[in-house]
C-alpha cells in the first residue's frame, strides 16, 4: 500500500513550498525536495571535503573497479580493497582521518530521520558517491554497517538517477523509483536489508552539478 501524505514546512531544510512524504515500504520513506534549493551549498562542503580526501575508484574484493568514485567524511569511512570491505578510521589514500561531518551535514540527516520516525539517529558517517554519465551501481545490500536499528539517509544531488529498489532476496523482483536533485530517502525497519542499486546513469545536465549526480549516504556504521 502507498500512502502520500504533505506535511507543512517545518524546519530550515524545507523551506521549499511543501515537502511531500511518501512511503515507498515499511521504514522507507521519500521525502520529495527536502533539500532542494540548497545543492550549492551542500556541494560547497563536497568541495571542502573532496580537497582533502579525493574521489577514487575503489576496487571490490573481488578486483573490480568500481565505476562510483567515493570518498567519505565522518568518524569513519567506507572502503573496500582486495582484502574486504570495512568502515576506516582513516583514508587509505590519505592516511589522515576523514574529514570531519559538517554541521550543516548532520543538521539534515537528523531532520531527515526524525521526519520518517527515526528520532535518535546520529550518523557518524557519510559515504559520499559521484556518478559520471554510464556509471551504475550494482544490486547490493548494505550490511556493514554495526547498529541495525539507524537508517541510512540518503540524499541526491544533481542529474537525476533510476533508484531500482528489490527485495530481500537477490532475485526479488526490483522497481524503479526515479531520484531527483533534492530528493531525501530514509530507509530503515524492514527495508533497512533490501537490495538495491542504481541503474547506468543517463547524460544529463544539471545547474548544480553538470553531467554529474553526487550521493550523499548518512550511516550509524559503529
Ligand atoms: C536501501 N547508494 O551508497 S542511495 C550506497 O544513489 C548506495 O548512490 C545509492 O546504495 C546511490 O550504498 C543509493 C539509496 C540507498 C542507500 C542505502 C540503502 C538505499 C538503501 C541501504 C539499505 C536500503
Ligand atoms: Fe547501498
Amino acid at each position: 500500500m502507498k500512502r502520500i501524505a504533505n506535511h507543512p514546512p517545518r524546519d530550515l531544510f524545507s523551506d521549499a513550498a511543501s515537502s511531500a512524504t511518501e512511503t515507498l515500504g515499511p521504514g522507507a520513506t521519500i521525502l520529495r525536495g527536502f533539500v532542494r534549493g540548497q545543492e550549492s551549498a551542500l556541494l560547497g562542503e563536497v568541495a571542502k571535503i573532496v580537497a582533502l580526501s579525493p574521489f577514487r575508484h575503489l576496487v571490490t574484493p573481488g578486483g573490480f573497479r568500481m565505476s562510483v568514485a567515493m570518498t567519505n567524511c565522518g568518524e569513519v569511512g567506507w572502503v573496500s580493497d582486495r582484502t574486504g570491505y570495512r568502515y576506516d578510521p582513516m583514508d587509505p589514500e590519505t592516511r589522515r582521518p576523514w574529514p570531519a561531518l559538517p554541521d550543516a551535514f548532520l543538521g539534515l540527516a537528523l531532520t531527515a530521520a526524525a521526519r520518517a520516525g527515526f528520532d535518535h539517529f546520529v550518523p557518524d558517517a557519510c559515504l559520499i558517491n559521484r556518478y559520471e554519465p554510464g556509471t551504475k551501481l550494482s544490486l547490493h545490500r548494505d550490511y556493514d554497517e554495526r547498529d541495525v536499528a539507524a537508517p541510512i539517509v540518503s540524499v541526491s544531488i544533481g542529474v537525476p538517477a533510476t533508484f531500482q529498489w528489490g527485495g530481500l532476496k537477490r532475485n526479488d523482483r526490483t522497481r524503479r523509483v526515479r531520484l531527483e536533485s533534492g530528493d531525501v530517502v530514509v530507509w530503515g525497519g524492514e527495508s533497512r536489508f533490501v537490495y538495491h542499486g542504481i541503474a547506468a546513469l543517463a547524460e544529463g545536465d544539471h545547474p548544480a552539478t553538470g553531467p554529474l549526480r553526487i550521493n550523499l549516504t548518512f550511516r550509524k556504521a559503529r
